[in-house]
């Protein structure tokens, strides 16, 4: 009884919790929920489903139809607050295809974060998995999925890449940066720059080849790293952010979520809570069971980023303030124990060249405002003498 009691006092706690950001849910939750995993945490046998579905939407022309889509309506979901819905909705449209041609299939991400200091060594890039950087006149890809295979939109090709730093790929963002940006970012118009801006350009643009060009779908790392991306807005939605969307809609007016998604023409607001609608999946880091037990220490658990007692231990008062405005200090020590490994400086991260920014990005000002944050971020946090366990 005494259980009963508690058990059920807890469930109406977290049903008051979960009752206010509901208010704005129109959709019907889901019965059930798959899972879709980090790329290197597949068995051989997901593994191999993955392939042979990518195989078959090659062959069916599903790569060259993303890609197109993607080229037509670029201007239209990237530099403003589009970005974060529609590509959710266009993952989860290649998902959709996916599982018709095998229902096992589920969208596996990259956790690009896990690579940051040496992004050229991931797994990923290795002839298991996507293969590496393009050889050759043409910079073709010689290993992997898309070995040998003929890309047809916007013409036929081989899969082209081309890695920055003479192959070396340099640095990217480090998860502290990013677990920055989680932090400081109360609005979509500061957050989806301090994302779009930050590591989702950087992939793109260091991988190079057809992941640099409008019809970057070819590259089935697209997919990948486009599902990490709704990875981190979902675990941002998770800090309190559930039901944000502000900032300028494509045609320049004010976004809501009632704005239809660009393509799709279905109101944002269905696609903002996984769980619910068409988005009946997670993510294997942030179970959707568990939400209404999240709080932020749960997020930069799940970032696995933040050596909590080693930032409080050398950044002074006013820089935490600053880049870590949620930095919970009082977190168990198992959560935020400085680790064992020992500390490394972080890395000043590579940088969107003027070039990209001028020919790509609309929001041209944006984009340099968060190089410069980022830059300022490294440069911070090194000469404070903070070492990073990552
Ligand atoms: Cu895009």
């Amino acid at each position: 009884m005494k259980l009963f009691a508690t058990a059920l006092s807890a469930a109406a706690v977290g049903l008051v919790a979960i009752g206010a950001a509901n208010a704005q849910q129109t959709q019907p939750r889901c019965a059930s929920v798959y899972t879709r995993k980090e790329i290197r945490t597949l068995t051989a046998a997901e593994l191999n489903v993955v392939k042979s579905v990518m195989t078959t939407m090659q062959n069916n022309g599903w790569f060259a139809w993303f890609a197109y889509l993607h080229t037509q309506w670029f201007g239209q979901i990237h530099s403003q607050s589009q970005f974060f819905p529609f590509h959710r909705r266009f993952v989860h449209e290649w998902e959709r295809v996916a599982r018709t041609i095998n229902p096992a299939y589920t969208q596996p991400y990259w956790d690009e974060i896990q690579d940051y200091r040496a992004p050229a060594q991931s797994p990923v890039f290795t002839a298991n998995y996507a293969g590496g950087n393009g050889r050759g006149g043409n910079g073709c890809v010689q290993n992997g999925l898309q070995n040998g295979w003929t890309m047809t939109y916007p013409s036929n090709h081989c899969l082209q890449r081309s890695f920055s730093n003479n192959g070396n790929i340099g640095s990217w963002y480090s998860p502290e940066y990013i677990a920055s940006v989680l932090q400081r970012s109360t609005t979509m118009a500061q957050f989806r720059p301090g994302i779009e801006f930050s590591l989702h350009g950087i992939v793109h643009v260091n991988i190079g080849g057809d992941m640099a060009t409008r019809p970057s779908p070819n590259d089935w790392i697209f997919m990948l790293h486009h599902a990490n991306i709704d990875r981190l807005w979902w675990q941002w939605q998770q800090a309190g952010n559930l039901w944000t969307m502000d900032g300028p809609n494509y045609d320049g007016t004010a976004i809501t979520l009632n704005s239809n998604i660009a393509y799709f023409n279905q109101p944002i607001r269905t696609v903002m809570q996984l769980g619910y609608g068409q988005m009946c999946f997670q993510y294997a880091s942030n179970p959707i069971q568990r939400r209404s037990l999240r709080g932020l220490s749960d997020i930069l658990r799940d970032l696995d980023a933040l050596d909590t007692a080693a930032l409080a231990a050398v950044l002074p008062q006013d820089l935490l303030a600053k880049w870590f405005p949620k930095l919970d200090t009082k977190i168990p020590p198992s959560l935020g124990s400085p680790s064992k490994a020992a500390g490394r400086v972080i890395p000043m991260p590579n940088e969107l060249p003027d070039s990209w920014i001028d020919q790509q990005v609309k929001d041209a000002a944006g984009a340099r405002q968060v190089r410069a944050d980022a830059r300022n971020f490294a440069q911070a946090l090194i000469k404070a003498g903070y070492k990073s366990r990552h």
